[in-house]
């Protein structure tokens, strides 16, 4: 693996996990971490053996309040423009599934991080809200898209337009958040889930993964179409013969990712 400077990667069975590692600065997304995540997450998304990436943060305080501050406070339009955020479209295009494990805050390009994923466990002390209107901008990677299809308008104009934090109990009742568990447990309860994933047939896996994300992009008649397609090509695949012989043979199917 490449060595970064702001995140760890690691390997456990076939997940490959990526921590944001500024806990000083409460896992800010400063550009370079954004860029160096979506290196990692390509990385693992290349990586036959490994089925499944789990994000999280460390330290106590925060998966990662939002992003740096600092860095963005003199910046221009044409420099936020240059300045690379083609990286968050570079991790919304990642085809493997990805598991946030979130705790403490969970703010602004921080919860659009975890929004970004494709499932979210959190721990009991988590509070998600998009702060950036008190700082005179709003959300700009997918916040206001993303919470508004899940949450519904009201309470997403509440956490937009007042900067309102949202426990996970309240997100999990919206079906924002999979699984609460007690603070310290995110991650190992996200890695059993992720490893729970890679043991699938990582193509079926794959398109099942394609398949949902088109419910959020396309009309009913158009997601149903992609679904049926998805679902007539796993019948080309070695994967899917296995699958099913070994349900008639009552064993383990051994998936190969062909
Ligand atoms: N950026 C930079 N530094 C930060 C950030 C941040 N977002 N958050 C915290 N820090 C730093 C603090 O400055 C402080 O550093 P120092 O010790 O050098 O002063 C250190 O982390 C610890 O923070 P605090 O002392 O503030 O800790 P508290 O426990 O008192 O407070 C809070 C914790 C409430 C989380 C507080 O830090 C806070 O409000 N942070 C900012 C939250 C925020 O506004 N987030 C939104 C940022 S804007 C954004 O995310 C836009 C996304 C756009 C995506 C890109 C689209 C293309």
């Amino acid at each position: 693996m490449t060595d970064y400077h702001y995140i760890l990667t690691e390997r456990d069975e076939r997940v490959g996990i990526v921590t944001l590692n500024r806990p000083k600065e409460l896992n800010a997304l400063s550009i370079a971490v954004i860029g160096e995540v979506a290196n990692a997450m390509e990385e693992f998304d290349r990586d036959a053996e490994i089925g499944c990436i789990v994000i999280t943060g460390s330290g106590e305080k925060a998966f990662a309040a939002g992003a740096d501050i600092k860095e963005m406070s003199n910046k221009s339009p044409i420099d936020m423009l240059n300045a690379g955020f083609d990286d968050w479209d570079r991790i919304r295009r990642i085809s493997k599934p990805i598991i946030a494990a979130v705790f403490g805050y969970v703010l602004g390009g921080g919860c659009e991080l975890a929004l970004n994923c494709d499932m979210i466990i959190a721990a009991e002390n988590t509070r998600f809200g998009q702060p950036e209107i008190m700082l005179g901008i709003i959300p700009g990677a997918g916040g206001t898209q993303r919470l508004a299809r899940t949450l519904g308008k009201y309470r997403t104009m509440e956490m937009v337009l007042l900067g309102a934090q949202v426990g996970a109990k309240e997100m999990a009742e919206h079906g924002l958040v999979n699984h609460i568990v007690p603070k310290g447990e995110q991650l190992s309860e996200a890695i059993k889930m992720a490893k729970k994933i890679a043991a699938q047939a990582p193509v079926a896996a794959r398109l099942a993964k394609a398949s949902v994300l088109a419910a959020f992009e396309t009309s009913l008649q158009e997601g149903l179409a992609i679904e049926r397609q998805n679902f007539f090509l796993l019948f080309a695949s070695e994967d899917m013969r296995e699958g099913m012989q070994a349900f008639i043979e009552k064993r383990q199917a051994q998936f190969k990712g062909k």
